[in-house]
């Protein structure tokens, strides 16, 4: 999108997930952007209120020359809109019945898998011994596994991510990554290689080592 500047407001990268899924969107435009971090543990958190119209992060401020200052909040709204203003960066696949999966499986993220979400937080530094997962996790767990099966059997021969090459659908799924990596969770051999395509990636990385500054920097404080 022609001279627009990016700001993207993010939680404590240790802990906030929604906020990795819009970073990783943002990354994977290639467009410069800045990162606004609201620290979870400190009285930063009370201003994502104020910040964000939903009082949530992520949220995008775009400022382009001449307009009004405008706002997209809710990581996927964002990875919508950062598809369309960077339509050469493909952060959809570009078959459209891909693009129709790619969609459906980022949907089924963005309004599913709660029992995961709840009894297995994001804590990307974290390595619990002996973590037990009651039944409605496990089916969560499985109903990944299977997804991600049929994505990378499908439609991911020409790459290591979901749908050959990075999309959206990555960045939907990478947090569950981390989660199944901080909590020991057994994997089949797909998922497997799921992980570790995703954990070797550049921006996940780069995202890994601020989560562990920041709590380094959280626990020495406490
Ligand atoms: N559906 C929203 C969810 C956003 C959300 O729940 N964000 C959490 C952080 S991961 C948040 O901002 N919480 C505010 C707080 O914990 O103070 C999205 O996809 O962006």
């Amino acid at each position: 999108m022609a001279s627009a500047t990016y700001s993207l407001l993010i939680g404590s990268r240790n802990f906030s997930s929604w906020s990795l899924r819009g970073w990783l969107a943002m990354k994977l435009t290639g467009a410069p952007f800045e990162t606004k971090l609201f620290n979870f543990h400190t009285p930063e958190r009370a201003q994502i209120a104020q910040a964000s119209p939903s009082g949530l992060v992520p949220a995008l401020n775009v400022t382009r020359a001449g307009q009004l200052p405008f706002m997209v909040w809710d990581s996927l709204a964002i990875g919508e809109f950062l598809a369309e203003a960077h339509p050469n960066a493909h952060l959809w696949p570009e078959d459209r019945f891909a693009r129709a999966r790619a969609r459906s499986v980022s949907a089924e993220m963005h309004s599913g898998f709660a029992e995961l979400r709840r009894t297995c937080p994001m804590d990307i530094m974290a390595r619990p011994a002996n973590h037990a997962l009651n039944d409605e996790t496990k089916r969560n767990v499985e109903r990944i596994q299977h997804l991600w099966r049929e994505c990378r059997q499908v439609y991911g021969q020409d790459g290591d991510f979901l749908f050959g090459s990075f999309s959206v659908a990555d960045c939907f799924y990478a947090p569950v990554v981390t989660r199944f990596v901080t909590y020991g969770i057994p994997l089949d051999a797909t998922a497997r290689s799921y992980v570790e395509a995703v954990t070797s990636w550049a921006a996940m990385k780069e995202w890994t080592q601020g989560a562990a500054h920041e709590e380094e920097l959280r626990k020495k404080s406490a």
